[in-house]
């Protein structure tokens, strides 16, 4: 579905930005050549900002693998820091995880709110990156192409993590044990590529939804917990992630209305000029609004796709209900609460989501969860020198 967007892209749209990169990167009074090129730049950022839903959709998960894996890729461990911009630090003066860590992200992109929610629920301190969308400088040094990555500094080294769901097993293994070096423990969680059925390249990690024990073994009753968990976590990528496009660009108006809070949530008027601010709004939310009707087709959502967003919230409400708890994890959030939290907070600021809490009950369950997080999350401070 992505793919002939990404494809276009890549091989038409980024080479001519790549030619014009001062150009792009440009002050505000070096104006670009051709109003055509400036709005085919513009709104490839647009496209590939707004992609933070959709974009998921060209990177499966353990999709069908109709092929063997075709090469094991070792775990991407770097000797140097690579140089990068931080634009915040998440400062928590009360961290004991001793974990150095730094995000690279695109503010709004659904996975990338997950490993947030994560971090913020085990009060670590962190830096961020704001990735370009288009060129994605910030993320030059790595072979892995998409966000969320985490670098986390370790005695000799980084140790480069990747994918949102991968990323929060590694880390929570850790924490939960702390004699388990980071670099020990992402043996556990291999990176595979193989061919998909369309004979893509795709990557994929191995174990991505266990959460390793060490000594610790659990009994019956936390293996229990821990299967709910993981299929709840499953569910937050395979099925509620999906929900999201086909809502938040379900008419021309709510495109529109929801890059302006891209706009406002990624800080764009602090990176971009106004002009091009413009350009990205409108011109990505036309793609997108075209766009998200083909992955609404894709992702079988129905043709009223609020009610298909209705429908997982009642779906995840129910489960809780069922339990009779405060969250999935009882009187604490386990990792499927702050993967359905962190997923569904990147619609935030959207219709559909106001339009979510007024049809369904799920907004009482994602206040207490949103305070329950943003008790132990450390304070946002804008960085203002590079590392
Ligand atoms: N399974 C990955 C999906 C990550 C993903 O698809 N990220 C999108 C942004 S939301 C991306 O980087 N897309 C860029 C691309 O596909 O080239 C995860 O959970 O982290």
């Amino acid at each position: 579905m992505w793919q002939p967007t990404f494809t276009l892209l890549r091989k038409v749209i980024i080479p001519s930005i790549k030619a014009n990169t001062k150009l792009f990167y440009s002050s505000k009074s070096r104006l670009p050549r051709s109003t055509v090129k400036l709005t085919l730049v513009s709104a490839s950022v647009g496209v590939l900002v707004g992609a933070g839903y959709g974009g998921y959709t060209h990177y499966k998960i353990n999709v069908k693998k109709s092929l063997a894996p075709v090469e094991n890729e070792e775990y991407p461990f770097l000797q140097t820091a690579p140089v990068y911009r931080p634009h915040y630090k998440i400062i928590n003066d009360g961290d004991t995880s001793n974990l150095q860590l730094v995000l690279f992200q695109y503010r709004t992109c659904p996975f990338c709110c997950k490993v947030r929610a994560y971090l913020d629920s085990r009060g670590i301190s962190y830096d961020i990156v704001e990735v370009d969308a288009v060129l994605r400088q910030d993320i030059k040094w790595s072979t892995y192409k998409k966000v969320p990555i985490v670098l986390a500094k370790v005695d000799g080294g980084y140790q480069q993590l990747l994918d949102s769901t991968a990323i929060i097993s590694v880390l929570e293994t850790h924490l939960r044990d702390k004699s388990s070096e980071l670099r020990e423990v992402v043996q556990f969680y291999p990176v595979t590529r193989y061919l998909n059925d369309a004979g893509k390249d795709t990557t994929d990690i191995t174990n991505k939804y266990f959460i390793m024990h060490n000594n610790a073994v659990p009994d019956e009753r936390e293996k229990a917990a821990e299967n709910e968990e993981r299929e709840w976590r499953q569910w937050a990528d395979r099925v509620l992630v999906h929900t999201l496009s086909p809502n938040v660009y379900r008419t021309a108006g709510e495109a529109l209305e929801t890059f302006k809070w891209f706009e406002e949530a990624g800080g764009w008027r602090q990176s971009f000029p106004g002009w091009e601010c413009a350009v990205m709004v409108y011109g990505g939310a036309a793609a997108m609004w075209i766009i998200a009707k083909r992955l609404k087709a894709r992702h079988n959502i129905k043709d009223d796709v609020r009610q298909s967003l209705y429908d997982a919230a009642n779906e995840w409400t129910g489960a809780i209900k069922k339990k009779g708890s405060r969250f999935l994890g009882g009187e604490q959030p386990n990792l499927a609460d702050i993967s359905v939290y962190g997923v569904l907070s990147s619609i935030e600021g959207c219709q559909a989501f106001q339009d979510l809490r007024n049809h369904t009950d799920i907004g009482k369950w994602y206040d207490d969860i949103k305070n329950t997080i943003g008790r132990k999350m450390g304070k946002v401070v804008a960085a203002t020198a590079h590392a």
